[in-house]
């Protein structure tokens, strides 16, 4: 027998046979948990089961511990898709969207997105591991030293840390309901690196988790502002209702339908809120919106703010005679936040309390005595919606070599009816006009796009949520400048074998792909890319499957046979590169230089 092997066998019998006092001290051991368990216990505990993030130094382990547990962990190629990921799955969900990413620029890579989140009102907690705190105060320079906590604040509903481990507990429940309750937000929850190894006793520990009991709690409209609201309502002879993605966001569908059924008011949806009711519902005003908006003289949102989105409130949208002047409508806004009302222009009732309940008990105050809205209101309408339709629908029948965005979103248009569960990702300028007002939606939730921002970049990390978290298919109708953000998640989306079709509207640039250095210089002008990009072989790169398609027919192949096969699908549709319009539809938010 060797030395080494005489060596093994005693520390074999060494275990064998332990000396009675490290019998105590190991028993003991066993009978403590760690960071890393606790982080993990107190998510699942709160039916927090699927987590978006990219590993690294200090949060490696924890994204292996967090699958061993049984969790879901996607884990992507770029912290901010990972972090709209998040951001969305707390939309489609109402349980936070969870992100977990590195110390300092992992931090900041997901940052964008918990703001995103937190200017949507999405629910999200962005737990990031940070650096040594003693040495990130004293700023002497620690690996990915950051004071994250400090930067988090101004952009998220609220953040927190958590430097010992009893108190991880606590930490995990003030980021949940700080998340949901109320307007709902992005919330940040900062982990130092020395948290994760830290030990408690472990009965003492799993005592100290909390389990949020109703983190969104039901807030009840007060009677006399119902009331208020029913008879500004009553009163109207051109009244109109807006649908914004907080009515979506609420869960309270049957209401919300109900409540445009019973009162025979007219409608219009925000694009989050499409297919809230089906946009073929004989009520919707979306072919007359630039008829309802000016004309209506009470209007109740529901979920939507008089943001930028719907220009304020005020000027020649709502028919004012100057850009900033009041167009004489009332406004009733039904919204879970007290601050909203007001913010643009007079609220004259404001019914502030969840959805939910709002609606119901807006329902309950319509009695059979109802008048529906007067006959020449709901005609004048009809009539406008009857011409915008049929001259849309001559466009959509013309067949254009090459394709431009109404051929290609016609067969989008049919794909989506007939698969109405898909869920539909939408970004780009023209790319996402168009598609809005192409595309009808058939169902609740299935309409996601660039949000209160019009921010490009969340088509792929949107993609992988909306497929996990849903289980359905996925169809992202794609600009291809905003694919560009988040490409290379082709891989993640490859990795997970998910069903994502992603469409892009290649029109080889930003806008359109036809601009030209106007010095005649070498370099191509800003708003070009390479023309007759193969976005298709990413995909192909990564074991999915890419076709390049020139023809509506092609698109319709490609189409589906991406659903009937569920595999990862990028179609590479080529569109007029002279197509599209400068900004899109928001053409008048673009300052332009008086000479050229
Ligand atoms: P859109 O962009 O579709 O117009 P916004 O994001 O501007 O919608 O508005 C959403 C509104 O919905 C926000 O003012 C938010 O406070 C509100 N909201 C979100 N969730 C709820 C809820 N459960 N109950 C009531 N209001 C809600
Ligand atoms: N960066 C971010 C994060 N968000 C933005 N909205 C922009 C830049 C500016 N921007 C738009 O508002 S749309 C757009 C950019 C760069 C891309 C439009 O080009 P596209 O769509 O190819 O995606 P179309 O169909 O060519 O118009
Ligand atoms: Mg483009």
């Amino acid at each position: 027998m060797d030395n080494v092997t005489a060596t093994r066998k005693e520390a074999a019998s060494a275990v064998a046979r332990p000396a009675p006092e490290t019998t105590g001290r190991d028993a003991g051991a066993q009978q403590e948990i760690d960071g890393f368990s606790l982080v993990i216990e107190a998510l699942k505990l709160n039916g927090l089961d699927t987590i978006f993030g990219l590993p690294g130094i200090p949060i490696t382990d924890l994204t292996r511990k967090l699958q061993a547990a049984g969790m879901r962990v996607i884990s992507f190629r770029h912290e901010q898709n990972a972090g709209y990921a998040a951001s969305i799955a707390g939309f489609l969900t109402q349980k936070p969207g969870v992100c977990l990413t590195v110390s300092a620029p992992g931090f900041l890579n997901g940052l964008t997105a918990l703001a995103h989140a937190t200017t949507n009102c999405f629910p999200m907690i962005l737990i990031s591991g940070s650096s040594e705190r003693e040495v990130v105060d004293l700023q002497q320079g620690d690996y990915e030293e950051m004071d994250q906590l400090a930067i988090a604040k101004p952009l998220a509903k609220a953040a927190f840390r958590v430097l010992h481990a009893e108190d991880i507990g606590v930490g995990v429940a003030r980021a949940i309901r700080a998340a949901l309750s109320g307007r709902p937000g992005g919330v940040y929850l900062d982990l130092p690196a020395k948290l994760f190894p830290q030990t408690v006793e472990a009965e003492a520990g799993r005592q100290s988790l909390i389990k949020v009991v109703d983190a969104a709690p039901r807030q009840i409209p007060a009677q006399d502002a119902v009331k208020r609201a029913l008879d500004l309502l009553k009163s109207a002879r051109r009244p109109l209702i807006i649908l914004g993605k907080g009515a979506a966001y609420a869960q309270a569908d049957a209401d919300i339908r109900a409540l445009i059924e019973k009162t025979g008011i007219p409608y219009l949806p925000m694009s989050m809120a499409k297919g809230l009711l089906p946009d073929t519902h004989e009520q919707s005003a979306s072919a007359a919106r630039s008829y309802v908006l000016p004309e209506a003289d009470v209007v109740m949102l529901i979920g939507a703010r008089l943001n930028w989105l719907l220009s304020n409130g005020k000027g020649k949208t709502w028919g004012a005679k100057t850009s900033k002047g009041w167009g004489g409508q009332k406004f009733v806004q039904v919204d879970i936040s007290p601050q909203e009302a007001d913010s643009n222009v007079r609220i004259d009732a404001p019914v502030v309390g969840d959805i939910g309940s709002c609606v119901a008990a807006l329902n309950a105050g319509i009695d059979a005595g109802w008048q529906k809205p007067p006959s020449d209101w709901l005609s004048a309408i009809a009539e406008r919606k009857g011409r915008n339709v049929a001259k849309m629908a001559e466009t959509l029948a013309k067949n254009p070599s090459p394709m431009s965005f109404q051929s290609a979103l016609n067969v989008v248009r049919d794909i989506v009816k007939a698969n109405p569960d898909a869920v539909l990702v939408n970004e780009g300028a023209n790319a996402l006009d168009f598609t809005r007002s192409i595309v009808d939606m058939y169902q609740p939730r299935k309409r996601i796009d660039v949000g209160t921002w019009g921010i490009m970049g969340i088509g792929m990390g949107y993609s992988i949520a909306a497929a996990v978290v849903t289980g359905q298919q996925v169809i992202a109708v794609e600009g291809d400048s905003a694919f560009g953000f988040s490409g290379m998640e082709t891989e993640t989306i490859c990795r997970y074998n998910l069903p994502v079709c992603v469409v892009i509207m290649n029109n080889n640039g930003v806008y359109r792909g036809d601009e030209v250095n106007p010095t005649g210089g070498r370099d191509p002008s800003p708003l070009v890319f390479v023309k007759d990009a193969r976005y298709e072989k990413l995909m192909e790169a990564f074991g999915g499957v890419g076709v390049h398609v020139k023809t509506p027919d092609e698109l319709r192949r490609a189409m589906e046979e991406a659903i009937r096969s569920k595999r990862p699908t990028l179609i590479n549709a080529v569109i007029d590169e002279g197509g599209g319009t400068e900004s899109g539809r928001i053409t008048s938010l673009n300052p332009t230089a008086k000479s050229k």
